[in-house]
């Protein structure tokens, strides 16, 4: 076991029993003629944070533990996706039309793919999740199980959206959790802030969250 500077207080690593999860680090949300893009957002804060999110997961890398990619990604033909969340967001473009990089939010498209300075290596798990947390309709769970994780460090976008949804779902299901809090972005910093005082309030009443700094520093 490892202790991780982290807030609220320090963060029990345990090596062989932890995975990184890199929360959709898509072309969707981090490039420009995006899902992100479409509704209006600054996609240059979320394409800030490739570089701290790929030394994070040379970290994990270089020691061969475990790493899973999520995708926000729908079947072509849509129906694991609600009609609910079709309706919403941008009233020009939703999930399931076609713009400047394919059908947006749509498994196989080019605008799907996760950015090429963080793509998936064989070996790494690949999960295409139709909800923003990661659990749902995933099996992940069981995989997770299977491969005797208990802990579970988190990177990606959107903090508010997806790593806090995935966070909460996989605080509830016994992971002891940590977000990499420059390895995170949102559209909004108020709501990247917030998030982060919400996780680790109340004694880390979802987990805990640190910088890159303190994993590296653990693991030098
Ligand atoms: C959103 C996500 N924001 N990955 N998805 O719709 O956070």
């Amino acid at each position: 076991m490892t202790t991780i500077a982290a807030r609220p207080y320090p963060y029990d690593f345990v090596p062989g029993h932890t995975a990184l999860v890199v929360i959709d680090m898509q072309r969707d949300f981090i490039e420009k003629g995006g899902f992100g893009d479409s509704l209006g957002n600054d996609v240059a804060r979320l394409e800030a944070i490739v570089p701290t999110t790929a030394r994070l997961i040379d970290l994990f890398r270089k020691r061969d533990w475990p790493i899973i990619h999520t995708r926000e990604a729908h079947k072509p033909d849509l129906s694991d996706c609600p009609p609910s969340k079709i309706r919403r967001g941008n009233p020009g473009l939703h999930i399931g039309e076609t713009g400047a990089m394919g059908r947006l939010l749509v498994a196989g498209e080019p605008g799907n793919q996760i950015v090429a300075d963080l793509a998936p290596l064989d070996g790494e798990i690949v999960v295409d999740k139709p909800g923003k947390g990661m659990f749902w309709a995933t099996g992940l769970h069981t995989r997770l199980a299977a491969m005797q994780i208990t802990h579970l460090v988190f990177a990606g976008v959107t903090t508010e959206v997806c790593v806090q949804t995935s966070m909460r779902e996989a605080n509830d299901r016994g992971y002891e959790c940590l977000l990499i809090e420059d390895a995170t972005e949102s559209y909004f910093p108020q709501f990247k802030a917030a998030t982060i005082e919400m996780i680790i309030a109340q004694g880390g009443i979802v987990g805990w969250v640190a910088p890159l700094s303190a994993l590296e520093a653990a693991f030098a």
